[in-house]
């Protein structure tokens, strides 16, 4: 034990923490420039060596910054079943992060001595990085942090974030979830999807055909692994795929998501199915054009409600009787919302920003359906559900109709990573309920009509001055903020706005809806004002939008 302590001193001389620099495990883990991120590397290889001795198992640790540009990275620490790492560590990942140089191993042997963690037991860290150019040392700082302290690190290389979390899923539950190899993940999706769609008979290429923008970054990359197992049930043409353009630039989910427009790069045909992933693949959101050349997206609330309909409908035609719910965020769209509460009678609850709200709340039901607006969401069966659903499928004394439903529901079991939103899972899942329901997609897009929406953000001085309640739909500080929304608000038709700091940005973002593009962008561009008053604004006013 001393001896690791020595290497510890040792080889974090070789990734010093600048002086005074103080960064925040944020809502996805740290992330900001590439070049501050060193050390952070180093120590979070030492905590996951940490939390890896304190669970008895694998942990995971993923180098990426998602969705950010090219020059920043970041890191996520994966739990033992493949979620996203418990509260309290991402306390001791601050607290690690933070400490001065001469510090760590005083903040090291507090969070051995607050955990009574047994420094003689194994220790295994999985580890993997986006396609950054920064990722490829940044990795390697993570791996000397955990040898520093007597670990073992497996490196995954190149991989998407939801592969990694799959690989610590299928390595602690001892394969139960699947293979713990990249070639695992895919036999196992690709399996379930040719499953799902070989019922489908006489579908055309234009129905078997999906544009994806890979925004340049590792999704891409796997999506070309994978092509070839789709034995052409999909036929994908593949755009920014990393040869060229840069990573996130002008294209990938939160571009298209935010800016409301069709990615740089993408070839569009009229009424054609596509599709932008984030810089990780844990985000998809899919877009067509119609012949008028409008531009269509289907957010993850389109995606979280195609695939709600779909397993009601299972589970009807199956005659179980599972509790399902949707769990979204307050960016939701509000007809989605009434769409899903109204019209499909599923229970819908909102929870704060962040993937592992969410995921947390779907937990509550047999089946959570979460997604959050932006394309990140998942689905989450239950243990007992999962058992349900195979009873029946197996079960000789049912209908044909009944077991046809049961084993739909097993193989959309498959085909979904359950540990975390997965571009790829998803868009499978996606592309097989379309081809299953003989469903274009505008059909899918007409379900409900989105109510128009604008997202600002606004700069001031400490954002930390706002505070929120009610999974952050409004604002309990500073006073008077919330009265100042709530008569701006009801100024507009079918209007609703709320504004929150941002976990990853040093913004606060301003959401409004309305029943027109006006009225929204009008009622963003108020409450900005109000935000910029009330709350500290810095540089110039919030400027009236064109
Ligand atoms: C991160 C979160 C995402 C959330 C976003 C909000 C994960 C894996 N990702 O990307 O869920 O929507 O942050 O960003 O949790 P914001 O706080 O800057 O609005
Ligand atoms: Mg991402």
């Amino acid at each position: 034990m001393m001896s690791q302590f020595q290497e510890v001193l040792k080889q974090s001389g070789l990734h010093p923490k600048p002086a005074g620099l103080v960064l925040q495990y944020g809502t996805a883990g740290f992330r900001t420039n590439a070049k501050q991120l060193d050390h952070i590397m180093f120590r979070m290889g030492l905590l996951a060596t940490l939390r890896s001795r304190k669970t008895k198992a694998t942990i995971g640790v993923m180098v990426t910054a998602s969705h950010n540009p090219e020059e920043d990275n970041g890191v996520k620490l994966i739990d033992p079943m493949g979620e996203m790492v418990t509260p309290t560590w991402e306390g001791y990942a601050t607290q690690l992060a933070n400490a001065e140089q001469e510090d760590l191993l005083t903040a090291l042997k507090d969070v051995i001595e607050k955990e009574a963690i047994d420094m003689s037991q194994e220790a295994d860290v999985f580890v993997g990085k986006d396609t950054r150019s920064s990722s490829a040392s940044l990795s390697q700082a993570v791996m000397d942090g955990v040898s520093a302290l007597g670990g073992h690190s497996k490196d995954y290389g190149l991989v998407t974030t939801p592969q990694l979390h799959y690989m610590v899923c299928c390595q602690n539950t001892k394969g139960k979830y699947g293979d713990a190899t990249v070639e695992g993940y895919y036999s196992k999706l690709y399996q379930a999807f040719i499953q799902l769609t070989k019922s489908v008979s006489n579908r055309t290429d234009d129905q078997k055909h999906l544009s994806v923008d890979g925004a340049n970054g590792i999704g891409a990359l796997k999506v070309r692994e994978m092509e070839a197992h789709l034995k052409k049930e999909l036929q994908i043409s593949l755009f920014n795929d990393g040869s060229k353009g840069k990573l996130n630039h002008q294209c990938g989910a939160d571009f298209v998501k935010v800016q409301q427009k069709p990615p740089t790069g993408v070839e569009m045909n009229p009424g054609e199915r596509c599709c932008s992933f984030d810089g990780d693949a844990d985000r998809i959101v899919y877009y067509f054009i119609d012949s008028e050349g409008q531009f269509h997206l289907l957010d993850g609330d389109k995606i979280a409600t195609l695939i709600s309909t779909f397993l009601k409908e299972l589970l009807t035609q199956a005659g179980l009787d599972l509790k399902m719910g949707a769990v979204q965020t307050a960016y939701a769209n509000g007809s989605s919302t009434r769409y899903l509460e109204d019209t499909m009678q599923v229970i819908v609850r909102c929870t704060k920003t962040g993937v592992k709200h969410l995921h947390h709340a779907a937990q509550e039901f047999d089946i959570g359906v979460y997604f959050e607006a932006n394309g990140h969401g998942t689905v989450l069966f239950s243990k007992a559900a999962e058992e349900i659903i195979q009873h029946l499928a197996e079960d000789a004394n049912i209908n044909d109709e009944r077991k046809r439903a049961a084993r739909m529901l097993q193989n959309t079991i498959n085909v979904i990573n359950q540990t975390v939103g997965d571009a790829i899972a998803d868009m499978l899942l996606i592309e097989a309920i379309l081809a299953i329901k003989g469903m274009t997609i505008q059909q899918w897009d007409s379900i409900y009509s989105d109510l128009p929406n604008r997202q600002l953000k606004v700069k001031v001085a400490d954002r930390r001055v706002i505070d929120t309640a009610d999974a952050e739909r409004r604002a309990v500080s500073p006073a008077g903020l919330q009265d100042a929304i709530d008569s701006l608000v009801k100024k507009y038709r079918k209007a609703r706005s709320f504004v929150r700091p941002s976990g990853t940005e040093d913004v606060v973002r301003v959401y409004a809806e309305a029943e027109t593009q006006e009225s929204a962008d009008d009622l963003a561009h108020k409450v900005s004002l109000a935000v910029y008053r009330l709350a500290g604004g810095v540089g110039g006013e919030p400027k009236q939008l064109l």
